[in-house]
């Protein structure tokens, strides 16, 4: 564990923190049991020899209530850091000592884990990039991730834990550093011939060298529109670092909703429209049943009032469910 951080650090911590609260019970059971074996040795006739022995009150407290202590320590640990380290839970602070100041806003990054490389795409500085990424320290980033084919997990170690990263839906991951340095990203879930070499450097740089960065990639040029993504998609193994100084601004969300070939409709689209008319359809379905009900009530009350047969057919609707027998 060597965090670099304030995310990372936490969650070290929190191993920590529960390996040894698990070394209070492990400790003194393995130092008991070595005692206990030395102490009732044959040759040893100063240890009491007491075969009848079956029960004692002490020990039964000691043996359940320690345990149960533990387990409530380590479930309080538990449900207070899980919401604490939430990954959509945007950050509060920068690290233990720095609240987070009130005019710093998280730098978005959006990822993709593409057959076998990750894009990476900077909405605010309008580049991207594949198989490098960069940000400041100490500001928080907000990465949205997705995947363009199989689930991928994205995984800095010395910045937070593995999301994992999956066609179709987005994830996503609240994190800061705060050492300048080169780090190894990589995915941590299984996807495919190419997977061993899906790796990254992340460099983590101080505002003034995220500047230069950005304004570096800007000169170089090269702009990634949708033709070009459907190019970098195509499975490739050991990609070389690419960067563009451009980038479709709709690129993503179109990913997102697996609609980037021309003429493919967008999934969210396609949803919100079954969605209405799924809607239509259970209010025509429920506007039919109220009337199969209206009509036959009506026929109940005709057959009950009416001494005379009366004219069926002003009772009938043109309804599938609502005919009236006889
Ligand atoms: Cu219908």
């Amino acid at each position: 564990m060597n965090p670099s951080g304030d995310i990372a650090a936490q969650q070290a911590h929190l191993v920590i923190v529960s390996f040894l609260l698990m070394c209070l019970i492990v400790v003194p059971v393995i130092v008991l049991t070595l005692w206990f074996a030395f102490r009732y040795r044959k040759s040893n006739t100063s240890a009491k020899y007491d075969p009848d022995w079956d029960h004692s009150t002490k020990l039964e407290l000691v043996i359940w209530g320690v345990p149960l202590l533990l387990i409530i320590v380590l479930g309080l640990i538990t449900w207070i850091s899980t919401h604490l380290l939430d990954p959509y839970r945007p950050l509060q602070r920068l690290d233990e000592k720095r609240p987070l100041p009130a005019d710093v806003r998280p730098l978005e990054v959006q990822v993709v884990a593409l057959d076998w490389k990750w894009l990476f795409i900077y909405p605010e500085q309008g580049i991207a990039t594949v198989n490098e990424l960069a940000t400041p320290i100490d500001r928080p980033i907000k990465f949205r991730m997705t995947a363009s084919t199989v689930m991928n997990a994205f995984y800095i170690p010395a910045m937070a834990g593995m999301i994992y990263t999956m066609p179709a839906m987005e994830t996503q991951l609240n994190a800061v550093m705060n050492k300048v340095g080169t780090y190894d990203g990589f995915s941590s879930n299984y996807s495919g011939s190419g997977f061993t070499h899906m790796r990254f450097k992340y460099h983590a740089m101080n505002n003034a060298d995220f500047d230069a960065y950005v304004a570096k990639v800007k000169a170089e040029g090269g702009a990634l529109q949708r033709a070009d993504y459907l190019q970098l998609a195509k499975p490739s193994e050991k990609d070389p670092v690419r960067r563009w100084a451009s980038v479709d601004g709709t690129l993503y969300n179109a990913i997102l909703n697996m609609c980037v070939e021309p003429g493919k409709p967008c999934m969210a689209q396609q949803m919100h429209e079954d969605a209405n008319r799924n809607a239509k359809h259970a209010a025509h379905q429920e506007a039919r049943r109220r009337g199969a009900n209206e009509v036959a009530r009506l026929a109940r009350a005709d057959a009950e009032i009416c001494t005379a047969p009366a004219d069926k057919t002003t009772l009938s609707m043109k309804s599938n469910n609502a005919s009236v027998s006889n």
